[in-house]
């Protein structure tokens, strides 16, 4: 197989596009994409100081990689979990590619910050370890951004991660989540930062080439409780469908965005306040982060085999999709 670009020997295919790459073609392929995507969806500029919600793993060191090799001003923020041997080795991922490239970590650690983690909060509120984890995140990466004066967060959600909840969220046609699922989630109230997705027009597997081509080190273990997520479900069934048909993925994602997601768009009003005990913005008069977190802090109840709410999201610096910024 050739390069389509420049015929030395290829080594990335690119089916949906019924292209091939060699290794620097790929890398330039794989940059003007992420253009389109911020031109495209005008996600910042130049001007713009962005956070990037860092993970450890390959999409958002990926996506870190490639906003500082075309020029942005992009550091990075990692949320520490406390979930064990995973939390550690990511953490040190994130260190390690940060202080390669002289560029600003932050580091949000629940346990030094709320006495908490990931694991505790399951414990204790019988929820599953990626509900809680879900809305920490979304609540930290808001806060963070706010507080020190970033204009947008970017995570590493990629085509298949996108395309695999947009395929859940039509299964239960959960209207509201569609409304919410879009590459730019714009901050529509005070204390509110927007959100971008860019690689979202890139599969799983041209992240991956990336960050091997780049010679990025990430973590390739999974977090533990990951494990049966109904997002990897989907993205199998997916995967298939892709298989047979290669473009379908993207024809799925771009069709509903293009064509679908307006529908789903609701005028509920819906006032901002500041949460009384953190003051970060929140439709109640307590925000769900401090709520989660006074749940936690209660006496233990006993387990009488409940069953465990919420939904698990694909990766640890993508929290789940559609769900509200800043949760009611
Ligand atoms: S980090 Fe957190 Fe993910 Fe682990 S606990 Fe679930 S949501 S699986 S993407
Ligand atoms: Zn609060």
């Amino acid at each position: 197989m050739r390069c389509t670009r420049c015929r030395e020997e290829a080594w990335v295919e690119v089916r949906r596009h019924n292209a091939a790459y060699c290794g620097d073609c790929f890398v330039r392929f794989f940059h003007d994409q992420v253009e389109r995507a911020i031109h495209h969806d005008r996600m910042f500029s130049k001007e713009d100081r962005i956070l990037v919600a860092v993970s450890g793993g390959k999409d958002s060191l990926a996506l870190w990689d490639v906003l500082l090799h075309l020029g942005y001003e992009a550091d990075g923020l990692y949320v520490d979990l406390g979930i064990g041997e995973y939390s550690s080795n990511s953490r040190r991922m994130c260190e390690q590619f940060a202080a390669a490239r002289g560029r600003t970590l932050h580091i949000s650690d629940m346990d030094a910050m709320f006495g908490v983690t990931v694991p505790v909060i399951a414990e204790q509120t019988r929820r599953a370890p990626c509900s809680g984890c879900g809305l920490a995140k979304r609540y930290l990466f808001n806060r963070e951004a706010a507080e020190r004066g970033y204009d947008v967060v970017a995570t590493g959600h990629n085509l298949d991660d996108e395309a695999a909840t947009l395929l859940g969220n039509v299964l239960h046609w959960q209207s509201g989540y569609l409304a919410r699922q879009s590459p730019v989630l714009e901050a529509e109230d005070a204390g509110l930062v927007r959100k971008v997705k860019p690689l979202y027009r890139l599969s799983e597997h041209e992240t991956a080439a990336y960050a091997v081509i780049r010679g990025i080190e990430y973590v390739v273990e999974e977090c533990p409780n990951a494990v049966g997520a109904k997002s990897i479900l989907h993205k199998d069934a997916l995967n298939l469908l892709e298989q047979h048909s290669p473009g379908t993925k993207q024809a799925f994602l771009l069709g509903f965005l293009d064509k679908a997601r307006g529908a789903f768009a609701s005028d509920d009003p819906h006032q901002i306040r500041p949460c009384i005990e953190c003051e970060q913005p929140t439709t109640a008069e307590r925000c769900a982060f401090c709520r989660l977190l006074a749940e936690t802090r209660q006496p233990k109840r006993p387990h009488r085999g409940r069953r465990r709410r919420g939904r698990p999201s694909a990766d640890h610096a993508k929290p789940a999709e559609g769900v509200p910024a800043v949760a009611p």
